[in-house]
């Protein structure tokens, strides 16, 4: 299934691509297994953003380029004292943790495509995304302890409640690799698929919930937050139904009438049981 993918933005780090309501986001950086570097992240947020507000898009695939790896995580040779260090302002940052929010909060689902591995930093990026298409190649795992590191955000807690507690300490414990049929039986993939039908195993994927009702696909996204995420997940909930009220006639009447300089009148809307 081959799409005519059309640049929406040159970037250094990434590709980001668009088609068909689709939107492809590439971490392209194969001669370090896609590590990311703090210049990676901010590309990858300006394109998020971007597609937050895109309405041509209603679907996100984040791959890695080539099929040797989905991401590697925080690119160890910039990482300093306190995160990791940017060229341009040799600030040391975890600003990933930024784009996981981003990710979470975005009101659209997010499919991580992975080839090859998903390690570290990477491997959080894709259980952050609200599915994982992942390819027979695929190689899962923490490496935190190993380097140095942890997650202790959502790379520990959410995966905690996507595995399982006891399996999460395993992960995070041993820095153990997992393969791709192995982390479908532990639920942290929905599928696996040969190497060369990965993407369009993925787009085939996107295609099915392009059909589905937008509105409803973004509530079931923010009750899972609300679910997991505290009073910012209830915050992007009641967002997005403070969105939908604004829709109606009698949210209309109380702005209505404040711009009229009356009193509102609701009598007319339905006390519903
Ligand atoms: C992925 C591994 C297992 C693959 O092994 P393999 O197949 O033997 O390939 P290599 O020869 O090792 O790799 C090929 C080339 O790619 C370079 N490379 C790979 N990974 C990285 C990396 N992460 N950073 C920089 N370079 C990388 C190799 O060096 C090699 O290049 P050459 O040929 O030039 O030598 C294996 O590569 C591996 O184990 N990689 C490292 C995995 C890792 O430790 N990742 C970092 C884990 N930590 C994070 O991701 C932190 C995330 C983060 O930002 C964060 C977030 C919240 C809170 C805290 C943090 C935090 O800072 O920790």
């Amino acid at each position: 299934m081959s799409l005519q993918w059309e640049r929406v933005k040159e970037y250094q780090d990434i590709i980001y691509e668009r088609a068909e309501g689709i939107a492809r986001v590439t971490i392209n950086r194969p001669e370090v297994h896609n590590a990311f570097r703090p210049e990676t992240i901010k590309e990858m947020i300006d394109a998020f953003n971007h597609i937050r507000d895109d309405d041509s898009t209603g679907v996100v695939l984040l791959t890695g380029a080539g099929d040797q790896a989905f991401c590697s995580g925080g690119d160890q040779r910039v990482r300093g004292h306190g995160g990791y260090v940017g060229e341009d302002d040799h600030v040391p940052r975890l600003n990933v943790l930024d784009l996981q929010r981003q990710i979470r909060s975005l009101p659209k689902p997010v499919i991580a495509v992975v080839a090859g591995y998903a390690i570290g930093g990477g491997h959080v990026l894709h259980v952050v995304c609200d599915l994982t298409i992942a390819a027979d190649n695929a190689r899962f795992g923490q490496a935190g302890p190993r380097v140095g590191s942890f997650d202790a955000g959502y790379g520990a807690t959410l995966l905690g409640r996507i595995v399982g507690h006891k399996k999460a300490k395993e992960i995070w414990f041993l820095c153990r690799q997992y393969t791709a049929q192995e982390a479908l039986e532990m639920g942290l993939v929905n599928a696996v698929v040969p190497l060369e039908r990965l993407h369009d195993e993925a787009i085939a994927w996107a295609k099915e919930i392009l059909k589905m009702s937008p509105t409803a696909i973004r509530f079931l996204k923010m009750a899972f937050n609300a679910d997991t995420d505290g009073l910012a997940g209830l915050q992007m909930l009641a967002g997005d139904a403070t969105m939908l009220f604004y829709m109606t006639d009698e949210a209309k009447e109380g702005q209505r009438a404040f711009l009229e300089k009356r009193a509102p009148d609701f009598s007319k809307f339905r006390r519903l049981p």
